[in-house]
This record gives structure tokens, sequence and C-alpha cells, in this order.
């Protein structure tokens, strides 16, 4: 083989095996430019995370051929959800993979009223992880793209009464956050507050790998997603945003059900997601600690927004571990022509 194709041949594998190389575990460790007891803890919660989104991925690729994995529990979550197979096997997941960890004391979880203590990790383990095992699972029986979303803290104080009250501090708080899509892929995107990083899970080695750095969101894109069935349920503010939208070149819909979904589209090619709140519910649907803060602070650290609609995501301080809060997120300029509207609406 002549020698510049040698050459060629050999960067690529070089590049390609320096990429095969670029695992989670180690990506935050080059991130941090430090092996500190800290450090070290991060890239191991990140590799049980990690460890988490493959067996979701493998029962969720498998899910059409076995018993016991689609459709209902007959359960109905804090939430006053419909609880869904998925939902469970998910959540236990995440607390069997933590359990072993070490590291975590407490998990909270959008399918659990309380949070879960593993009180032998307490002593040493002062991280919590709040966590939807599942985002989207009306999508799970239909084999659509799906989530699910984490966000770490460090535990405040002791918790003596059990309330993990330190939990409700505002969303700067969180010390990493992130979220996996299940998708023709099943990708992983964290952010440890140095950026938004991809990664692409290879079935062949059984391993994320490094597939995008720090990812940038657009200033702007054509997208809007949002559920229009509300349409008649939402503020006269957020109608006249929609027909403003209806009525100008440019904009596309894309609404998939599942927002981790929509958001990494959002991300990618930037644009706007909304979940406002209702007459009936003025908070919303999505929940703060577990959902709207560890994507808020994704989409921040790519150069985005996310806000309430008067309060940005990341500063809102909850008053219970389950709240909700309206949540417009994505690209700077559109973020703020919604805003736009709300101010003119007020
Ligand atoms: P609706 C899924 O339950 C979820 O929390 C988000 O992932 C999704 O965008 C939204 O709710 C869907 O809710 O009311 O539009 O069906």
């Amino acid at each position: 083989m002549a020698q510049e194709s040698l050459e060629l041949l050999s960067d690529t594998t070089d590049r390609g095996l320096d990429r095969d190389c670029t695992t989670l575990s180690r990506h935050v460790l080059q991130q941090l430019q430090s092996f500190s007891p800290e450090a070290q803890d991060l890239s191991a919660l990140m590799n049980r995370i990690a460890l988490a989104g493959k067996l979701v991925a493998r029962r969720l690729s498998r899910a059409g051929l076995m018993e016991g994995v689609l459709g209902f529990t007959g359960e109905v979550n804090v939430q006053g959800e419909s609880v869904k197979k998925m939902d469970v096997y998910a959540n236990d997941v995440f607390i069997s993979v933590f359990k072993q960890s070490g590291l975590v004391c407490r998990l909270a979880s959008e399918e659990m009223e309380e949070p879960y203590y593993i009180p032998e990790n307490c002593p040493i383990g002062r991280y919590t992880l709040l966590y939807d095992p599942i985002d989207g699972s009306s999508n799970t029986d239909t084999n659509l793209s799906l989530g699910s979303i984490f966000s770490i803290r460090k535990q405040e104080g002791d918790d003596l009464d059990g309330k993990a009250t330190d939990l409700l501090a505002a969303g700067r708080n969180q010390i990493a956050a992130g979220y996996i899509l299940y998708g023709p892929s099943t990708m992983l995107v964290y952010t440890i507050g140095r950026g938004v990083h991809s990664f692409t899970l290879d079935p062949s080695l059984g391993e994320f790998i490094l597939t995008e750095e720090n990812i940038k969101i657009p200033e702007h894109g054509s997208v809007y997603s949002v559920n229009e069935g509300n349409f008649w349920q939402w503020d006269e503010s957020i109608r006249e945003y929609i027909r403003y939208v209806h009525r100008t070149e440019g904009y596309t819909a894309r609404y998939s059900g599942a927002m981790v979904s929509d958001i990494h589209r959002v991300l990618l090619q930037g644009g706007v997601f909304l979940y406002p709140g209702t007459v009936e519910k003025p908070e919303g649907k999505l929940r703060l600690l577990y959902e709207t803060a560890p994507l808020a602070f994704v989409i921040e650290q790519a150069g985005g927004r996310a806000t309430t609609g008067d309060t940005e995501i990341l500063d809102v301080v909850a008053t219970k571990l389950h709240q909700r809060t309206p949540l417009i997120i994505g690209s700077k300029q559109d973020v703020a022509k919604v805003e736009s509207f709300i101010k003119k609406g007020h």
C-alpha cells in the first residue's frame, strides 16, 4: 500500500482508536483535569448513569419480544399518572445500579413519593441522584423515542429528619445533569458545568463513546415544540405566540410526546420547546427537580435559556420534592420571543 495511504489509514485508525477510547468516565476526568477524590466520584457516578442507560436500552430494544415489558402495571404514581411496566423497571435499575456504587445516599424519582435512602452508603456517599427513569413513557408501547433524565446534587447538611429539604435548593446547585435518549441509537448527553457533551452507545463495545464535545445551541431555530392540543387551556399570551408562529414564515412544529427527544432536537438544531401552565394548572405538568432543572442546566451550558415565563428555571427554589413548573426552553432568541408575548399579555 502506498506510503500516503498508510499514513491516512494510520491517522484515521489513530483518531478512530482514540475516539473509541474516550469513554464517559475518562471524559469526566479530562473535563476536570484532575484525579482528586471529587473528580473520581463524579467519574464513577457518570459511569453508573451509563450502566443504567445500557440496562434500560437493552430492555427497550427487546420489549416487543419479551413478556411483561410493555403495558401498564395498573398502579397510579405520586403524579397521578398510570404507571407503565417500563417506568417501574427503569426506576429499579437506577436504584440497583447506585446501591452498589457506595456513592449515592439518596435517590429521588418521579416514580417515588419519598426519596429512597441507602443508609449503608450514607456515611460515605454524599451525593443524591434525582431522576425521571422513563420520560415519555406514553411512547413505550409504540416503539417511539424515550428518555431518562438525571441530576446529581451534593448533600447539604445531615438530613437528620429524612425530609431531604436540601434537595429543594435552586437548580444552580446541581453538580451534574443530563439525559439518555433511547432513539435509533442510544445517546447520553451530560454537563458538569463545563460545556455539554454527547456520547453514543456502541453496542459492539458496550460503551458510550464520545460523539460531540462542547455542543452549542443555535441562537435561533425554526422548530417550535408544544402540544397544541392544549391550546384552549393556555393563557391568552401563549395563544397569541402560537398564532404568531402560525402566520409567520419559517417556523415548523415538531412534538414527539417525549421532551428529551424534542429538547435534544432543539439543542442540535435550535428552536424552542414549551410546556406552559394552563388555566387549571398554572404550574404546568413538568417536574422541576428531576425534569426541568436538569434540562435547563444542559441547555444553559450549551448557550441557551430555560424559564418558567417569569423566572429562570435554575433560579427557582422548590417548596416540595415533586414541584412542577411551566417550561420554555431552547435558543435564546426563541425563548425571548415567547417571553415577549407573555410580557405583552401582562
Ligand atoms: P402531553 C412525558 O410524560 C412528558 O413529561 C414529557 O416528556 C412530554 O413532553 C410531555 O410529558 C407530554 O405531555 O400532555 O403533551 O401528553
